[in-house]
């Protein structure tokens, strides 16, 4: 019987992926840095998960010579959360299709909800609010994400603390994903895993996902019952 329903945040519970990457750019910009990160090499930036490790992956390969110290790429990263908050609070963002079902559906049969992500937690507040109109506490019972965990996806890490958080077994829940990293993740914790692909995560291999769909409206949780 499951219990509770793990989700991603980017890219399943919304296509967020432009808004992230354009407040990466618009930071870089306001610090005088010309870095601009075009959608192919930001398709390419996203195997490496978190904004703070994608930077530091970034100057690694495109700038070498540039010694940039973990604390300046904090402070910028942190504006750079202000910025996607911004974007989101002005612009708004939609949920995937059958995501606002599902979670109200859950909450009405007494399956608990929860976040697992490698985004930090002003942003899953900034998505909440944008379009439940509450916090990210008043729509999910557990909330695990971003550097809570030591070490991000596709380390099972955040999902054993979404785990811990919800007193519950890998067993008796679903994780939702929408990347490789993701999925990875989720198995390397012991759940079974349901992707929804994303803009920037298609063309990427699931062999190891329980259940492939297009977007959470064909979803049937009678069928992992
Ligand atoms: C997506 C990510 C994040 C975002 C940026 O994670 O890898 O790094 O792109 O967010 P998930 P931050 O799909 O697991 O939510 O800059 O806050 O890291
Ligand atoms: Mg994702």
């Amino acid at each position: 019987k499951t219990r509770a329903l793990i989700f991603d945040v980017d890219g399943t519970l919304a296509e967020t992926e432009e808004a992230h990457r354009q407040a990466f750019n618009a930071t870089f910009a306001a610090a005088g840095l010309d870095w601009h990160w075009d959608p192919p090499l930001y398709a390419e930036l996203l195997k490496i998960t978190g904004g703070k490790e994608r930077i530091r992956a970034f100057l690694n390969t495109a700038a070498p010579a540039i010694m940039m110290k973990d604390e300046s790429i904090a402070a910028l990263h942190r504006d750079k959360t202000k910025v996607y908050g911004d974007i989101i609070a002005r612009r708004g963002v939609t949920l995937r299709p059958g995501v606002r079902e599902l979670i109200q559906f859950a909450r009405m049969r007494g399956i608990r909800t929860a976040v697992a992500t490698t985004t930090n937690l002003p942003n899953v507040d900034a998505l909440c609010i944008a379009c439940w109109d509450k916090p990210a506490a008043a729509v999910f019972d557990a909330i695990a994400a971003g550097d809570e965990a030591l070490q991000k996806k596709p380390a099972p890490d955040i999902y054993h603390i979404a785990l811990e958080r919800l007193g519950l077994g890998p067993d008796c829940c679903i994780a939702f994903e929408d990347s490789r990293n993701g999925l990875l993740a989720a198995k390397n914790a012991g759940l079974r895993v349901v992707v929804t692909p994303s803009h920037y995560s298609a063309g990427e291999d699931f062999a190891e996902a329980d259940l492939r769909l297009p977007d959470l409206a064909s979803f049937e949780i009678a069928r992992f019952d």
